[in-house]
C-alpha cells in the first residue's frame, strides 16, 4: 500500500505557546469551603432572575478537588501552558484585613501539582469575583478597592512568585466595571451614574499598575506581567485603504479610556472633552502607576463590529444582516478576522511588541456525549478558522507570542450558567465526569505539529 502523503500548511514559529484558559469562579466550586469569603459573584447568582435556571458557582467543575485529575488530562492532551487565576475571597474572604491562610496553602498545593505535570502557569490576578465586603463598601466605584487589591497583589506575589513567572493583572475590564455597573447584567449588577461608572475605570486601571508594580518588586528573576483586555475590535468590511482607516479610528476611539489611557499615559483631550464634567478624578501619580510598562498585552478575542468609512469619511457601524451566523452565545456572531484586526489594530495604534491571544473560544448549548465522543465540529472548525486568521497577521508582521483556548473545560458560563458550554472537554454537570471532545483531540494536534490542520 502507497504511503498516504497528509496535506500540509505552514507551522508557528518553535517558540509559540499554545495553552487553555479557566478562572477560578467558573470552574472551582467549593465556594464557601476552607474559609473562603463570599464574591459578588456568589451573592449576584443567587438573586432571582439574575443567571440562567438560577445557576451558582456552588460546586461548578470541583476542580477545588479534582485538580490533579484535570492536570493529568491536560498532560494527556500535551497541553504545556494553562492561564487560570486565583479567586481573591479565598485569601482575603473580607476583600482586605485577615489573610486566610487555607486559601494559601490551596494555590501552593494547585501549583506544585500542575508544575509536577509538567505544566506552565500564567496567573491571572482578577478574573471578576470581588470580594463581597467590599462591594458592600462601595466596590469599584471607591478607591479604598484600589487599596484593597494593592495589598492582595502583593501578597499574591509574595507567596506564588517562586512557582509563577507569566502574570496577567486583570481580566476584562469592561466586563467588571462598564457591564457590572453600567450594563448590570454582570455581578454586582448595581447601575450607577456616568460620573461613577467612569471612576470604576479608573480604578481598575490603578489596580493594572498595582499588580505590575507587585511584580515587578517581588517577583524575582524572569517574571513577566501584562493586562489582559477585551478589546472592542472593528473588522472593516473590505479590506480598502478608506475602510482600513475606519476601523482604526473606531477602535482607538472606542478604547481611549482603557488601552488608550495605559498606552497613552493619561487620558486624551479628545476622552476628556467627551466625558466633560463626568471625568474620573485623578490623583497626583496615578499614571506613573498605570502607565508602567508592561512586557506583552493580553487579547481576549471572540467576535468583533463591522466597520466602514461613511459617506462623510467618519466611521459608520454596518449592522449585522438577519439570519447572520453565530454560535450560542447570543453575542457571540461568527468573524474569525477579529484574529486578524484585533491583534494588528493593538500593534499598530499602541506600538504592542508582544501579544499574548488569552482567550479565544464558542459557547453552544447541548453537546450530548454519545458512545463517549462529543462530536463538536463546530467548535473545530471555530479554531481551525481562527487560527488562520491569527497565523496571517502574524505573516503581515504583528507580533504574536501565543494562543490560549477559552476553555478547557466546560464551566460556570457567568449570567447563562451551565447551559453555555465553552470547553474542549465536556463536563458533565451532574456527575463532573469529563470528556474530552472532538476539539481537544483536534487542538491535541495542532499542539503536538505546530501547525493548524
Ligand atoms: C470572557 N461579550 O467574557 C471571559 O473572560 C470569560 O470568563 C468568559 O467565560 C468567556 O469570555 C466567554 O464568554 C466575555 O459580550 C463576556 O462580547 C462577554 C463578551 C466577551 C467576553
Amino acid at each position: 500500500m502507497s504511503k498516504i502523503s497528509l496535506p500540509s500548511t505552514p507551522g508557528f514559529p518553535e517558540n509559540f505557546i499554545w495553552g487553555v484558559a479557566t478562572a477560578a469562579p467558573q470552574i472551582e466550586g467549593a465556594a464557601f469551603a476552607d474559609g473562603k469569603g463570599e464574591s459578588v459573584w456568589d451573592r449576584f447568582s443567587r438573586l432571582p432572575g439574575k443567571t440562567h435556571h438560577g445557576d451558582t458557582l456552588d460546586r461548578a467543575c470541583d476542580h477545588y478537588s479534582r485538580y490533579e485529575e484535570d492536570f493529568a488530562l491536560m498532560r494527556r492532551l500535551g497541553i504545556r501552558h494553562y492561564r487560570l487565576s486565583i479567586a481573591w475571597p479565598r485569601l482575603f474572604p473580607n476583600g482586605d484585613g485577615a489573610l486566610n491562610p487555607a486559601g494559601i496553602a490551596y494555590y501552593h498545593r494547585l501549583f506544585d501539582a500542575m508544575i509536577a505535570a509538567g505544566i506552565t502557569p500564567w496567573v491571572t490576578f482578577f478574573h471578576w469575583d470581588l470580594p463581597q465586603a467590599l462591594e458592600d463598601r462601595g466596590g469599584w466605584t471607591q478607591r479604598l478597592t484600589v487599596e484593597a487589591f494593592a495589598t492582595y497583589a502583593n501578597t499574591v506575589v509574595h507567596a506564588f512568585g517562586a512557582k509563577v513567572k507569566n502574570w496577567i493583572t486583570l481580566n476584562e475590564i469592561r466586563c467588571f466595571t462598564y457591564m457590572a455597573y453600567g450594563v448590570g447584567n454582570k455581578a454586582p449588577g448595581r447601575l450607577v451614574a456616568p460620573a461613577e461608572l467612569n471612576q470604576t475605570y479608573h480604578h481598575a486601571l490603578l489596580c493594572h499598575g498595582h499588580a505590575v508594580r507587585a511584580v515587578r518588586q517581588f517577583g524575582g528573576p524572569g517574571a513577566r506581567v501584562g493586562l489582559t483586555d477585551n478589546s472592542d475590535v472593528c473588522l472593516p468590511v473590505t479590506e480598502t485603504a478608506a475602510d482600513v482607516a475606519a476601523a482604526r479610528t473606531w477602535f482607538a476611539r472606542r478604547n481611549e479610556h482603557l488601552l488608550g489611557a495605559i498606552y497613552g499615559g493619561g487620558y486624551s483631550p479628545a476622552y476628556l472633552s467627551r466625558v466633560g464634567a463626568d471625568a474620573p478624578k485623578v490623583a497626583a501619580g496615578d499614571f506613573d502607576l498605570i502607565s508602567a510598562p508592561t512586557d506583552f498585552l493580553g487579547l481576549n478575542l471572540y467576535t468583533g463590529h463591522f466597520v466602514r468609512a461613511g459617506r462623510d469619511g467618519e466611521p459608520e457601524l454596518v449592522p449585522l444582516p438577519a439570519g447572520y451566523p453565530k454560535a450560542d452565545s447570543y453575542w457571540l456572531h461568527l468573524a474569525p478576522q477579529v484574529m486578524y484586526w484585533g491583534t494588528r489594530l493593538a500593534h499598530e495604534v499602541y506600538g504592542v511588541k508582544e501579544i499574548f491571544i488569552t482567550e479565544n473560544g464558542c459557547g453552544y448549548n447541548d453537546e450530548p456525549v454519545v458512545d463517549g465522543e462529543v462530536c463538536d465540529l463546530h467548535r473545530k472548525e471555530f479554531i481551525r478558522s481562527h487560527l488562520r486568521e491569527l497565523q496571517r497577521a502574524m505573516h503581515d508582521g504583528v507580533p504574536v507570542a501565543g494562543y490560549f483556548l477559552w476553555s478547557f473545560m466546560d464551566n460556570f458560563e457567568w449570567e447563562d450558567g451551565y447551559e453555555r458550554r465553552f470547553g474542549i472537554v465536556h463536563v458533565d454537570f451532574a456527575t463532573l465526569k469529563r470528556t474530552p471532545k472532538l476539539s481537544a483531540h483536534y487542538y491535541a494536534q495542532v499542539i503536538a505539529q505546530n501547525r493548524i490542520l
